[in-house]
């Protein structure tokens, strides 16, 4: 299991609520390599503008993997996502989508995530929402299969979309999808206000062979140990699950996003040694 946090690419221009660490890009990742970090999940928002083998000989520099490439900072600056009523909208989204997952295999990252880029059923009328959605991420899936690349499909909390919130429901949705290269993201912070039982929650996707990626953040969405997550507990399952992937730190940057970043390092690099 790896440790890695979400940090922003120089095309992003806006500033992105849970990405952490201040500073120019390769001053983010010498910050990153110090502190212990094994990789930095990418969010950006414009893939298509970006030389991915520019970025991993960045990372590799300083010991860095490109951990993830993460699609909602699209969404949080540009408001584009794949459930959007017009339908122009809805094809620039599916090329982006097709651009972060070309970025992704340039770069090394294993993974593109999909939060809060997939959008809202209730963004598109007299249109099958879900069906919509299957069929976008049916042909991803088969252009990240063609990568070498995987898909991770994210519960979000209720008020962040109207649709998979919980882990069963990405589960469900990634089952009707059909394809491997599709499966699930979880959240710790998501998973706090909306599973049941969360650590129940891990264990059913590990069983599943579909957990790609795993996002963390304490309860109140501040850095580890700042809130009521037993990380403990949940790299212990993980580790039971046999998960090999990277807990990514997405969060506040409380209270600022080098410290953020200095007291998530600080409560996770001893759980994984
Ligand atoms: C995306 O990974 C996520 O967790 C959303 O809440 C976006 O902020
Ligand atoms: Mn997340």
């Amino acid at each position: 299991m790896k440790l890695s946090l979400a940090i922003t690419t120089p095309d992003v221009k806006t500033p992105i609520g849970v990405a952490l660490l201040s500073g120019s890009f390769e001053e983010k990742l010498e910050k990153a390599a110090r502190l212990g970090f094994d990789g930095v999940e990418l969010m950006v928002v414009q893939p298509q503008a970006l030389n991915g083998k520019e970025l991993r000989q960045a990372a590799q520099e300083r010991g860095l993997a490109v951990a993830a490439i993460a699609s909602g900072a699209i969404y949080a600056a540009e408001g584009l996502s794949l459930l959007t009523q017009e339908p122009s909208a809805r094809a620039r989204a599916r090329q982006k989508l097709a651009d972060l997952i070309h970025l992704a295999a340039e770069t090394g990252a294993g993974v593109v995530t999909l939060g809060s880029f997939r959008g809202r059923t209730a963004w598109v009328e007299g249109l099958d929402a879900v069906e919509e959605l299957a069929q976008g991420l049916h042909t991803a899936a088969g252009q990240a299969e063609e990568a070498g690349v995987r898909l991770a499909l994210e519960p979000l909390n209720r008020y962040e979309t109207d649709f998979i919130h919980t882990a069963a429901q990405a589960l469900e949705f990634a089952r009707r999808v059909a394809v491997p290269s599709l499966g699930v993201l979880l959240d710790t912070f998501h998973m706090n206000i909306e599973e049941a039982a969360p650590l129940a929650s891990v264990e059913q996707i590990l069983a599943s062979g579909r957990l790609y990626h795993v996002h963390v953040a304490d309860s109140n969405r501040k850095p580890p140990g700042q809130g009521h997550v037993d990380f403990s507990a949940l790299v212990d399952a993980l580790r039971a699950g046999g998960y090999a992937g990277y807990l990514s730190a997405e969060l506040f940057p409380f209270p600022d996003p080098d410290l953020a970043a200095q007291a998530t390092a600080a409560v996770m690099r001893p759980l994984l040694v």
